[in-house]
C-alpha cells in the first residue's frame, strides 16, 4: 500500500511495494518472529516511497532504470530504519508514523531498535548480492556515508542535542542537510550509477536530489505546524523544543525557501532537456505537499 504521490509515480511506488514484500517475506518459519514482524511493520507500512522513486527517476532519465529496483529497496530499508530510531523515547518520542503506532509503541523499544538494525543490515546486504562487486560496493560506499558521519547520523546528533537550545540558520540548515538531503542525494547517485551514468549526468543528478531533500526537510517542518495528523500520518505539532525553518522564516517565509530549491533543484536538470520532466513534477509535488 502507497501513500499519495502524483499518480505518473503509481507505477513505480507498486514496484517499489512489491520488492519490499519480497525482501521481507515471512519464510515460513512456524515460530513467530518479533523482529521480523517489527521490520515489516514499518517498512511495508503506507508510504510515499519519494527516495525510492527518485532512485528510479534518476536512473531512467540516465536512460536505464532496469538495475535500479535493488537500491531503491535499499533505500527505503535505510529510510524506515532511521524513522524506527528517530522516533524513539530517546529521540523524537513520537507515538505515531505512518498513520499507526510507533514500531517501539506496537513492539517494544528493544525489538524497535534491533528491527531498525536488522533493517539496516538487510539494505547492505541486499546490494551486496543484487550488483556485480565494483556497482555493490560503490552503492554501498554511497549510502553507508550517507547515514554516516556526514550523513543522517551527525544531523540527528545535533539535531537531538540542540532539543532546547537556541541554534543559528546555518547550524539549522546543516543539520536538514544531513537529516534529510544526503539520504536524497545519495539516492539520485544510486540510481545514476545503476544505470552506468557519466560524472556530468551524477553531478548534475546530485545537486538537484541535495536541494531536493533540504525543501523536503523544510516543508516536513511546514507540515508540523499547518498539516494534520491525518495527513501527515505522524504527531503535529511536535517541533515546538526545536528551532526549524518555520520559527527563522514562518510560515509564508519557510515555504518560499522551500519552492526556492525546488527552483534551484529543477535548474540543475537543465542538461537533460525534457527527459527530466517526472523529476520536475517530483520537485512541483515536494513544494506543495501535504503529506
Ligand atoms: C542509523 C539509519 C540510521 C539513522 C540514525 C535516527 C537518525 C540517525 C536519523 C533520523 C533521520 C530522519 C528520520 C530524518 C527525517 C526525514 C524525514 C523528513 C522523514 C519523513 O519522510 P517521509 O515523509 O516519510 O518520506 P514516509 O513515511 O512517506 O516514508
Amino acid at each position: 500500500m502507497s501513500a499519495p504521490l502524483p499518480s505518473t509515480f503509481a507505477g513505480i511506488q507498486n514496484d517499489i511495494a512489491r520488492a519490499l514484500e519480497q525482501l521481507l517475506a515471512p519464510g515460513g518459519a512456524a515460530t513467530p518472529d518479533p523482529v521480523l514482524d517489527a521490520m515489516r511493520y514499518t517498512l511495508l507500512a503506507p508510504s510515499k516511497r519519494v527516495r525510492a522513486v527518485l532512485v528510479h527517476l534518476a536512473a531512467d532519465v540516465c536512460g536505464d532504470s532496469a538495475r535500479a529496483l535493488p537500491a531503491a529497496s535499499a533505500v527505503e530499508c535505510i529510510h524506515a530504519a532511521s524513522l524506527m530510531l528517530d522516533d524513539l523515547p530517546s529521540m523524537d518520542d513520537a507515538p505515531l508514523r505512518r498513520g499507526r503506532p510507533s514500531a517501539h509503541v506496537a513492539h517494544g523499544e528493544a525489538v524497535a531498535i534491533l528491527a531498525a538494525f536488522g533493517l539496516l543490515n538487510l539494505a547492505y546486504g541486499h546490494l551486496a548480492r543484487a550488483y556485480p562487486a565494483p556497482l555493490a560496493a560503490r552503492i554501498t560506499a554511497l549510502y553507508t556515508d550517507a547515514v554516516g558521519l556526514d550523513g543522517l547520523i551527525a544531523g540527528q546528533a545535533e539535531d537531538v542535542l540542540a532539543t532546547d537550545a537556541v541554534i543559528d540558520f546555518n547550524t539549522l540548515e546543516r543539520i536538514h542537510r544531513r537529516k534529510t538531503g544526503v539520504l536524497f542525494g545519495a539516492a539520485a547517485q544510486a540510481g545514476a550509477l545503476s544505470a552506468g551514468a557519466n560524472e556530468n549526468a551524477i553531478a548534475s543528478l546530485t545537486s538537484y536530489a541535495k536541494n531536493l531533500g533540504l525543501a523536503f526537510q523544510i516543508v516536513d517542518d511546514l507540515l508540523d505546524v499547518v498539516g494534520t495528523e491525518a495527513e501527515t500520518g505522524k504527531a503535529v505539532r511536535a517541533d515546538a523544543r526545536k528551532m526549524t525553518f518555520v520559527s527563522f522564516s514562518g510560515v509564508d517565509g519557510a515555504r518560499e525557501l522551500a519552492n526556492d530549491l525546488c527552483a534551484t533543484a529543477e535548474r540543475a536538470l537543465d542538461p537533460f532537456g525534457r527527459r527530466a520532466d517526472p523529476l520536475r513534477e517530483l520537485a512541483r509535488f515536494v513544494a506543495g505537499r501535504r503529506v
